[in-house]
């Protein structure tokens, strides 16, 4: 047992699975630190094993059900919805191998949906049947209690009992990404190590002897997540370890409100990808010269940000709309290497759409976005082409074709992978009557004296408008499948004069999926601001952190003293 009051599954009295001991002598004796990842080809799990990696582990892929009988740890990402997952694991035979596995109190760590599946069941995709080892039901979250579902961001733990796997986290916070959870009941309880709070407690870890499994991602989680991983494959060293000092006394507890870095990337004039970053979009210097701004190079931009505590980081290909990623190696490397170093979620976006080459070959959306995925994406964002799917729904009455690269990407990687970047800019009316589009009254009036605005969405890039307004698209896409909204804005975007309240108020008040308020941060006290004002989970910000104007580490003291949660560690 790792540590742990509880009972073994083997103490309990079930038989362990008849499994080679001479290989487990063999590879404990010769040292060599492996351990077996069951990765059943469903979506991206090139995190986990980047995490593994850094934590000093190899690999080994399971290829067939004695894969998983002779495994001496297996760690299960689940990836996907959970009655694919339960199917491809009955196709590829292995469900009875994992089932043993565990029963026989063999180590093993779940992660997300290889935590529900343990489980009876779950209500998603209609009602499926689990592996069946931890009593209870999972269920979707209550968008009623009017928090944003998929829950989304870094969340305190509530610990049960005393284990090693949660021993080093301490009070650090640590990061989910579900829209599904289980609940913790009487029947489960001697299964549950901790909970999580977000409109009640749902269950965050489990453990029963060497069987752990968490809701969390600690491949995503830092520090502390790795410090987890850790404690997986290695609990006789961190055993011996001292617990860690509280960092948190006194802070506010819950989710999280979200920090964000965000890196717009593009190649410059000599053909090197750089980081960029304009007012009102516009990237070129104003001098003489021309030439793109240049504010550093994107994989070690990103790890700076990862060290100075960024919940979050986004690449934006800002030319994306005009090339054809696939085309765009180094883009794509830059997700690979910086997946290797920055264990917080990372987002990817510019030029996600279906797409034919010179040659005529076709690519779907899916499949550039698969790309994103494999290289070290958490999650893509789409721009244009969301405006244009949009105004498809709106035409055809809000009716959904089923084809468009949101539906797609939504239905095999699940609406918490897919983002929508809007990119908006204020039109102003004299009267709400002069407009079709749903005005507001603002408190900044327009160039000639207007009272009202509405949000005009663009697509390449801010180059064209459309007749689609900010909050048609934010109701359209989640409708659609995105899981959460990048709402930028062109006409703050570096001004540093703060974020657009009223948009942001507009828009997060609309849907119900969670919303990144982007484009204006100047201050620390522009995001108190923008969260206090309206229902934004996190907020974005790009030129005060390339410029080192405003440590991520004064945004979040600054929130936490002004009782607004944030990651502090
Ligand atoms: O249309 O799917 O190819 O996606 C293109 C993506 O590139 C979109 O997400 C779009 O927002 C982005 N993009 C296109 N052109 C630009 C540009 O700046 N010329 N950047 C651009 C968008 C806005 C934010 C920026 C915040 C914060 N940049 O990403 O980082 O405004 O800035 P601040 O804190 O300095 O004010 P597609």
């Amino acid at each position: 047992m790792q540590g742990s009051a509880q009972p073994s599954i083997r103490q309990l009295g079930v038989a362990a699975p008849c499994r080679s001991r001479r290989s487990l002598v063999c590879r404990a004796a010769s040292g060599v630190k492996e351990v077996t990842l069951l990765d059943y080809g469903a979506g991206n799990v090139r995190s986990i094993r980047n995490a593994i990696k850094h934590c000093g582990w190899t690999i080994k892929d399971v290829k067939s059900a004695a894969d998983i009988t002779s495994a001496d740890k297996l760690i299960f990402p689940g990836v996907g919805a959970f009655g694919a997952a339960m199917e491809s694991l009955e196709q590829q035979g292995y469900t009875q191998a994992l089932k043993e596995y565990i029963k026989a109190d063999r180590p093993f760590f779940g992660i997300c949906l290889g935590m529900q599946l343990l489980f009876d069941g779950s209500e998603e995709n209609g009602g499926c049947e689990g592996l069946g080892l931890i009593p209870g039901q999972v269920t979707h979250f209550d968008k009623s209690k009017g928090l944003p579902v998929p829950h989304i961001g870094w969340n305190d733990l509530i610990q049960k009992h005393p284990s090693t796997l949660l021993s080093t986290v301490g009070d650090r916070r640590v990061y989910f990404v579900h829209s599904y959870h289980a609940t913790p009941s009487p029947e489960n309880a001697e299964w549950v190590l901790a909970t999580a709070e977000y409109g009640g407690e749902f269950v965050a870890v489990v453990q029963r002897g060497n069987a752990y499994a968490t809701q969390f991602h600690p491949e995503k989680s830092g520090a502390a997540g790795l410090d987890v991983l850790r404690s997986f494959l290695e609990p006789e060293v961190v055993a011996a370890r001292p617990a860690p000092e509280a960092t948190s006394n006194g802070r506010p507890r819950g989710l999280a409100k979200r920090v964000i870095a965000c890196l717009d990337v593009r190649a410059n004039d000599n053909g090197d990808l750089v980081v960029t970053k304009g007012d009102q979009y516009d990237v070129r210097e104003t001098a003489s010269t021309g030439e793109v701004r240049n504010l550093g190079k994107p994989v070690e931009l990103a790890g700076r940000y990862f060290d100075e505590g960024a919940d979050e980081v986004t690449f934006l290909n800002i030319t994306g709309f005009r090339d054809f990623p696939l085309g765009d190696l180094p883009m794509l490397e830059v997700l690979r290497q910086a997946s290797k170093g920055v264990f917080v979620p990372l987002t990817v976006g510019g030029g996600i759409r279906e797409f034919t080459d010179g040659s005529g070959k076709h690519y779907s959306a899916l499949q550039v976005a698969a790309e994103y995925f494999r290289s070290g994406a958490d999650k893509v964002s789409i721009g244009s082409d969301a405006v244009y799917a949009a105004e498809e729904y709106l035409a055809n009455g809000g009716k959904k074709a089923g084809g468009t690269a949101i539906e797609q990407i939504s239905r095999v990687y699940g609406a918490q992978a897919v983002v929508v970047s809007i990119d908006p800019r204020r039109v102003y009316v004299a009267a709400p009557g002069d407009t079709e589009h749903l005005t507001v009254k603002t408190s900044k009036p327009g160039p000639n004296g207007e009272q009202y605005c509405w949000w005009q969405c663009t697509v390449m890039g801010g180059r064209e408008g459309r007749d689609v307004d900010a909050v048609q698209l934010a109701k359209a896409v989640e409708d659609l499948g995105a899981g959460e909204i990048l709402l930028n804005c062109i006409d703050n975007d570096g001004a540093g004069q703060g974020f657009d309240i009223e948009l942001v108020d507009a828009v997060s008040s609309a849907v119900t999926i969670p919303v990144i308020a982007s484009s204006g941060a100047g201050t620390p006290e522009h995001f108190s601001e923008v969260f206090q004002k309206t229902k934004a989970a996190a907020a974005l910000a790009a030129g005060i952190f390339h410029r080192r104007e405003v440590p991520i580490t004064a945004v979040k003291e600054h929130l936490n003293s002004s009782g607004i949660p944030a990651r502090t560690a």
